[in-house]
């Protein structure tokens, strides 16, 4: 059964009218939104393991082993027995963060496997008590984020507990049908967070997550009892039933378009949260910059994960990515803390963000005659400038046309500029066309901008490689009918030929389909190709198929039009329309 989180909502109000707000109704709100970029650690029993359990390597979460091994809840705890992360350096761990430019930081008090790394009387299963490290790294850590001015908070499981015969998602001990999760919120979930709100200072965050087995009264009375001991402490969505003071987005999830307000996309850094040995995947430094520049152009912040090993080590390449991003920060840092959502679609060259009388375009991708286009200027700019040497650039304004004439990237990865300007530039003005030019390699014209037909729709795709590893494609579905269409409206700015290339997922049964693509009243078929089914707990694979090739004559404004030419079986999963110039 396909699991599609439709965002239909938010992009009819982004079409008809203001951007959706996320939630941002905390007097403390401010310093979250113009933080931008977190740390997130998962830390606990997990990593004495490393994905690793008699002899079976295990791929995905390494946090949920316990879960994916079935591993008995007595067996499980005996890991604590040798886990002694005598590695383990709370200063280093926080200039680390600080090198990174990070500015807040959530560690794992308590995961899923209800192991505790934190010094609590309400459970001895717990760091202090049942391993031979024998002491409480949290409350030095929290000293050391504090000292480097990073805001420091905590993780929390409130429900899920594998380690309880009382706590979620341990049925492989346990009956479910048997427990009774209040008595698990009154005599560990809810004193423990107590605990953590009460013995480690003031705390910028409480990280719920998996909420479950409580009323939304009972989620309430909860959230109101502990916001008591930290009133300025901020709570992620995952407590629950919109309780929240900001919203979370699905794991590895950014939202396809602008949302105004608080709200956080987290990511792993290689393809796990908690470590595993033989997970090398990491991010590279670019990854993580465009990363959070994409993330910061929607108008979020990037929570980025780290997952120490059994030691207490940070895995190397955490640490020399995360100071390479930190160096970047320190040249184009303005672009990111206390910015907000960009003014104008993402382009070919990359994607903005913007603080009043300023819009930042961060240039990813150069275009070949080094003269940029920033559709949308109806303002009057008084200067353009590089952000890290300041060094101002020539530039003209055609109408609302701005071409900035860039010099070489001082950082191929993403140098930013800096457009200041008087007047108001429209919140985020959806209705401008995508921008097709002959200057960049590819030019990718994304699902979410499809205007849409008959029972087409625009639909995000959550779907995984391994185990939890979840990803996400908001794609154009229910292309059935020839009456179903998605019509993109595009500006060519450059005559010429130019290949038109669709990306799509094509399950069997989509298979063979012919379709029509309509561009400057040509019809041109093409016949989908089989990719894969889709299942939430596979790899969803797309293809980038070449369909036609066409002629510009002139610039202008071009409608793609994409539908069936017979009723049938869904056509694809559209993800999105790229143009390769030809000549
Ligand atoms: O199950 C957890 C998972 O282990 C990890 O902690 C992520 C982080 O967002 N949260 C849950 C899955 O979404």
């Amino acid at each position: 059964m396909k699991q599609f989180n439709v965002i239909l909502i938010a992009f009819f109000f982004l079409l008809n009218g203001p951007l959706i707000k996320a939630q941002e109704k905390h007097p403390d709100i401010q310093w979250f939104k113009d933080a931008k970029f977190g740390l997130f650690i998962h830390w606990g029993l997990y990593a004495e393991l490393g994905g690793v359990y008699k002899g079976k390597n295990y791929y995905g979460s390494g946090e949920w082993i316990m879960n994916q091994a079935k591993i008995p809840a007595a067996e499980y705890a005996g890991l604590a027995k040798d886990f002694n992360p005598v590695n383990f350096n709370a200063e280093e761990w926080a200039q680390i963060a600080r090198d990174a430019g990070i500015r807040y930081m959530v560690i794992t008090a308590k995961h899923h496997e209800g192991f505790s790394m934190f010094d609590t009387k309400i459970s001895d299963f717990n760091i202090v008590k049942a391993s031979p490290y024998g002491k409480d790294p949290m409350k030095a850590l929290s000293v050391a984020a504090r000292k480097r001015g990073i805001k420091f908070g905590f993780y929390y499981s409130q429900f899920l507990d594998w380690h309880e015969p009382n706590g979620g998602g341990n049925d492989w001990d346990f009956d479910e049908s048997k427990k009774n999760y209040q008595q698990y919120y009154r005599d560990k979930s809810i004193p423990q967070l107590k605990e953590l709100l009460t013995n480690y200072g003031p705390l910028g965050i409480i990280w719920f997550d998996m909420p479950g087995g409580l009323s939304r009264e009972q989620t309430k009375s909860m959230v109101d009892s502990l916001h008591v001991l930290q009133p300025n402490a901020l709570f992620s969505s995952r407590v629950g039933q919109g309780l929240g003071d900001y919203t979370d987005y699905g794991d590895s999830e950014v939202p396809p378009l602008p949302v105004p307000g608080a709200w956080e996309s987290i990511y792993t850094h290689n393809d796990t949260w908690g470590y595993i040995a033989h997970d090398m995947n990491f991010k590279s430094p670019e990854e993580i910059i465009h990363l959070l520049a994409n993330v910061a152009s929607k108008g979020g912040n990037l929570m980025l994960n780290i997952g120490p090993d059994g030691k207490g080590n940070i895995p190397p390449y955490s640490v020399r990515y995360l100071r390479a991003t930190g160096k970047w920060l320190q040249k184009f840092g303005e672009s990111i803390y206390g910015s907000t959502y960009g003014l104008i679609p993402a382009q070919p060259w990359g994607v903005t963000t913007s603080k009043p009388g300023k819009l930042f375009l961060h240039v990813m991708n150069r275009p070949e005659d080094g003269k940029l286009l920033v559709p949308g200027m109806n303002v009057s700019i008084h200067k353009i400038m590089q952000l890290d040497n300041k060094r101002p650039v020539t530039w003209k304004l055609k109408g609302t046309d701005l071409y900035v004439d860039l010099p070489e990237l001082s950082d191929k990865r993403n140098t930013v500029f800096v457009v200041a300007y008087n007047g108001r530039l429209k919140s985020f003005d959806l209705t401008l066309p995508l921008v097709v030019s002959s200057k960049y390699k590819l030019n990718t014209v994304d699902a979410v901008f499809a205007q849409r037909k008959g029972a087409a729709q625009i639909e995000s795709l959550t779907y995984s490689h391994y185990f939890g590893d979840w990803k996400h494609a908001t794609c154009v579905t229910h292309l059935n009918q020839v009456e179903d269409e998605a019509d993109f409206k595009v500006r060519v700015t450059e005559p010429g030929d130019y290949k038109i290339i669709l990306e799509y997922a094509c399950p069997e049964a989509s298979s063979k389909q012919e379709g029509i693509l309509e561009f400057d009243g040509q019809d041109y078929k093409f016949r989908t190709l089989r990719t894969s089914a889709y299942d939430e707990n596979e790899p969803l694979l797309f293809i980038k198929h070449p369909v036609s090739m066409v002629t510009v004559s002139h610039p202008g404004i071009y409608t793609v039009k994409i539908h069936p030419l017979h009723n049938g079986n869904e056509l694809f999963y559209l993800k999105a329309v790229l143009f390769e110039p030809a000549d």
